[in-house]
């Protein structure tokens, strides 16, 4: 590659104030990478409310001519349903084939020399399942009745279970839980099951190394906050994959820490895990650090591996001591100066 051209679309809410931070964390680690050129992008509730389209058509044409990656903030999608809205995420995620949501939840701890409490990773398919928003309402005799159209395809289930699989045979504990609830949902998540378990039969020999154990959807989030280390990867449907991983971000102090990557086989977008956050928004204390690891996730995904591992170093060095945090764990600081803290350390890496 001889540039690298990033999307930025911090859309509404906090994501204004964290997106920022992901692109000073790219900009400190420069150096490593090739001529860095970043692109604004419209998109959101804001951008809705003011042109009367959540996700103009300009952003998606850009993210697929000119840009090689993208970083994506978080939308206000309101709770009701709003004539012409519709969430841009969801409609990114589709547009660009992002099938992959990856979800890396470590728990960082001032005792460096122990193995972290939690240190999992959730796949969650990132195209189908009740996402496909297929909705319908419909007046009965007897009131109201609403259904909703659940996906699975054994195509997308069996590609987000080959990346489940690459990536549990990198870890040192090579194990992946398949989260269903096929005991209820024996057609819809059977397939998911059967497909993703159908993986390494396909795959000459190269997950033979990997442990394969199943978990039910509920019984998982009970388990995972009952002893979250023995979760190494899990690979889930779409909701449920939203579900567990808002539910491990709580394992590890906050939503606010926690990044992912929407990755597919010719694009990839870190956005973090949580929402625009309308309670802190404006406020300029929202933790910047989910942000900063999206922008580390995505570029180890494009393969600049020495970056990302510096911008994972400095925000540990920022969390373990626990000095300089937003208020979400527990501290004072603000989204600035915590932003500030980690690039003071960046700085340092490269000095
Ligand atoms: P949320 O993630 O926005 O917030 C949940 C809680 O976590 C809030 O108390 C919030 O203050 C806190 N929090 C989240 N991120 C934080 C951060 N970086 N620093 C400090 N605290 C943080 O979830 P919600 O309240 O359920 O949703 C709010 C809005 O966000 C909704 O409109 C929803 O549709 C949207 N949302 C968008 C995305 C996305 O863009 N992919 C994801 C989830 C929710
Ligand atoms: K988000
Ligand atoms: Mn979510």
């Amino acid at each position: 590659r001889s540039s690298l051209t990033i999307g930025l679309i911090p859309a509404d809410g906090i994501g204004r104030e964290v997106i920022p931070a992901a692109k000073e964390a790219i900009l400190a680690v420069q150096s490593e990478l090739p001529p860095v050129k970043f692109i604004d992008l419209l998109a959101g509730w804001d951008t809705f409310t003011r042109t009367g389209t959540a996700l103009p058509s300009e952003t998606v044409q850009i993210l697929k001519d000119e840009c090689d990656c993208a970083l994506f903030g978080s939308v206000s999608s309101p709770s009701r349903k709003v004539a012409g809205y519709s969430s841009p995420i969801v409609a990114l995620r589709k547009e660009l084939d992002l099938y992959a949501n990856i979800r890396p939840v470590v728990s960082v701890s001032a005792d460096t020399t122990a193995p972290p409490a939690v240190d999992l990773i959730v796949v969650r398919e990132n195209t189908e399942c009740l996402y496909v928003k297929e909705e319908t309402l419909t007046q009965t005799e007897r009131g109201k009745e609403a259904r909703a159209t659940r996906l699975i395809t054994e195509r997308a289930s069996t590609r987000i279970g080959k990346i489940a699989f690459e990536l549990a045979k990198a870890r040192p504990r090579k194990l992946l839980h398949i989260i269903h609830k096929s005991n209820v949902l024996s057609v819809t998540d059977g397939l998911f099951r059967e497909s993703v378990r159908a993986v390494p039969a396909a795959s000459d020999g190269q997950f033979d190394q990997v442990d394969i154990q199943e978990q039910l959807v509920d019984s998982a989030v009970y388990r995972l906050f009952r002893e979250p280390e023995i979760f190494d990867v899990m690979v889930a449907p779409n909701l449920y994959g939203d579900i567990i991983s808002d539910a491990a971000a709580a394992l590890v102090g906050s939503l606010g820490v926690i990044p992912s990557i929407n990755a597919g086989d010719d694009f990839v977008m870190g956005e973090p895990v949580h929402g625009s956050a309308p309670d802190i928004a404006g406020k300029g204390i929202a933790n910047p650090i989910a942000s900063i690891r999206s922008a580390a996730l995505m570029l180890r995904h494009l393969g600049y591996t020495s970056p990302a591992d510096k911008i994972d170093e400095a925000v540990n060095e920022t969390l373990a001591p626990a000095q300089v945090l937003t208020a979400d764990l527990g501290g004072k600081s603000s989204t600035s100066q915590v932003t500030a803290h980690v690039m003071g350390l960046l700085q340092k890496k490269y000095a």
